[in-house]
């Protein structure tokens, strides 16, 4: 195993990891360092329920959400019960009609036979239907992470859902996604010869779920996204190939093109209601099929972004008020991305709604620490329909409870304190401590996101040598060292004026080796300016 240098051994030490051991899991781990599928609370028993189905050659059901975690999880579901030639149909939930099962879909696969219902990403809160479900003598697994906020759910089913017992550690962030890997992990190990059809490859589909909700990538994530995305390169999937070949990424894939280029297009049909289009591209196994599907993805995708572009270039137009925003007739399914668009922009909790006729829907988005799932679960009887997690939510609710509703989320917000931690160097690195060397090692920290973040340094005082390209939002500049230089990108259109040549400033910034040209650069993507040293700490 490679030594890890002092300069990587204390950022891994800030962040929580401290022993060498423990530093060198974090680096390099890989599937093998994945929780042991049967230490999870349920899943043997979900495993044998599963076997007992295939024995019995039991009709089995997958339910599922539309978006990216969702869509994963009934892929890789699907897959395994393909492999395990069980009798199988699916569904995916509409969100635009439908937020809980519907207890009229529980009496009419009961009475087309269906015994098992395997549910993915969803159905936690489904307690009528899953009551129905029992009642009407279907077992039902559900491979959820969602809140569940009841005590007296059926006891016949089985709940793989990390947020209603106690997970091992490194199990306990994960997506749907993800569970449903493990799933497929414990099938793997109680059944000879499943291995071998190809269900364990799919770990692709793990690590798009993952980064499809954002979820912290440490433990079990960390490692799904890691190896997921090592994989999706020589991916057997055949619609994730043309995915790739057609959506231009190239080279070694990065968590940002599945954020920004394969997940976006997975979701876009479901936004309109018809998230099967993006299911059916991870299914199909006939090359000749791909074309006309990647087609009608392009399609849903294009329709997003214009809509969303339009609504930003409005709402921008707009006074900041109380982050609560209802729009009329707006598609439902993409309050959620104009949430998190103006969360990005406040840095506070917002709610995006749309209003048809007597019918508010929409989604919430969380900043900062900040519960929206818990803070609003108390007023969940002033909604029609109300779910989600800490960091998400999804409701309706009727239009004349919007007073109520405004004056609740007025309250809720009323005490929060936006938070500058996204900004807060994590040490203090001179830039001459820097060499391509150590910073080439940084890249062992990959994949970043929530709960493992880039990077982030001060150089108190550095002195700005040259401005050499000037953007409308971005400014390239040149700073130096006594032995060297490096070249800046400035991203913060507000600083921009802070970079005179000349001038001594401090840099919060990331290091990275450049990408684009075979001689390995040092390059700083700088996140904030500060006056320089002295001025500082005064
Ligand atoms: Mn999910």
């Amino acid at each position: 195993m490679v030594a890890i240098s002092p300069f990587l051994s204390e950022i891994l030490k800030r962040r929580g990891i401290i022993q060498p051991e423990e530093q060198i899991r974090f680096l390099h781990a890989d599937l093998s360092y994945l929780t042991p599928p049967f230490l999870i609370p349920q899943m043997e028993k979900a495993c044998l329920r599963l076997l007992k189905a295939v024995e019995r050659r039991e009709k089995v059901f997958i339910y599922g959400d539309g978006d990216v975690d969702g869509l994963c999880s009934v892929a890789l579901l699907w897959r395994l019960t393909e492999a395990l030639e069980l009798p199988c149909d699916f569904y995916l939930t509409h969100r635009l009609e439908e937020f809980e099962i519907a207890e009229s879909l529980m009496e009419n696969l009961a009475s087309e036979g269906y015994t098992l219902l395997l549910v993915a990403d969803c159905g936690t809160s489904s307690w009528q239907a899953l009551e129905k479900a029992a009642s009407l003598g279907m077992d039902v697994i559900i491979l959820d992470h969602h809140l569940c906020g009841r005590a007296d759910l059926p006891r016949q089913h089985i709940y793989l859902n990390p947020s209603m017992c106690d997970w091992p550690e490194g199990s306990r962030n994960l997506s749907s996604a993800g569970i449903s890997f493990m799933f497929l992990q414990g099938m793997e190990a109680l059944t000879p010869g499943l291995r071998e059809k190809a269900t364990c490859d799919l770990v692709e589909l793990a690590g798009l779920g993952i980064l499809g909700d954002g979820v912290v990538l440490k433990g079990d994530n960390r490692i799904l996204v890691k190896e997921g995305l090592r994989r999706l390169t020589t991916t057997r999937v055949p619609g994730l190939r043309y995915f790739l070949e057609n959506s231009g990424i190239a080279g070694e894939i990065k968590c940002r093109d599945v954020t920004f280029k394969i997940n976006p297009r997975l979701n876009a049909p479901g936004r309109f209601g018809r998230p099967e289009v993006a299911l059916k591209i991870l299914l199909e196994n006939r090359e000749q099929d791909l074309p006309g599907l990647w087609r009608d993805i392009e399609e849903y995708d294009r329709k997003r972004s214009t809509i969303v572009v339009r609504a930003m270039k409005m709402l921008n137009q707009e006074p900041e008020t109380n982050q609560l925003v209802v729009m009329r007739d707006f598609p439902p399914g993409l309050c959620g991305i104009i949430a998190s668009r103006l969360v990005e922009k406040t840095g506070r909790p917002v709610l995006v709604c749309s209003r048809t006729g007597e019918r508010i829907r929409g989604s919430g988005r969380s900043a900062g620490g900040f519960d929206l799932y818990w803070r609003l679960w108390k007023y969940r009887e002033k909604f029609i329909s109300f779910g989600g997690h800490s960091r998400a939510i999804g409701f309706t609710f009727a239009a004349e409870c919007l007073e109520e509703i405004e004056e609740i989320w007025k309250e809720a917000i009323s005490d929060f304190q936006p938070s500058t931690s996204l900004l807060v160097p994590e040490a203090t690195v001179r830039l001459k401590e820097l060499t391509a060397e150590t910073v080439a090692e940084l890249s062992l920290l990959e994949p970043c996101g929530p709960g493992n973040p880039r990077p982030l340094f001060l150089e108190p005082e550095v002195t700005i040598q040259e401005i050499f390209f000037k953007g409308k939002n971005r400014l390239q500049f040149w700073v130096g060292t006594e032995s060297s230089y490096f070249q800046c990108f400035l991203e913060k259109k507000e600083d921009s004026d802070k970079i005179i040549p000349g001038k001594s400033v401090g840099l919060v910034y990331t290091p990275r080796i450049s990408e684009a040209t075979t001689l390995r650069k040092l390059w700083l993507d700088v996140k904030m300016v500060v006056p320089e040293k002295n001025k500082y700490s005064s």
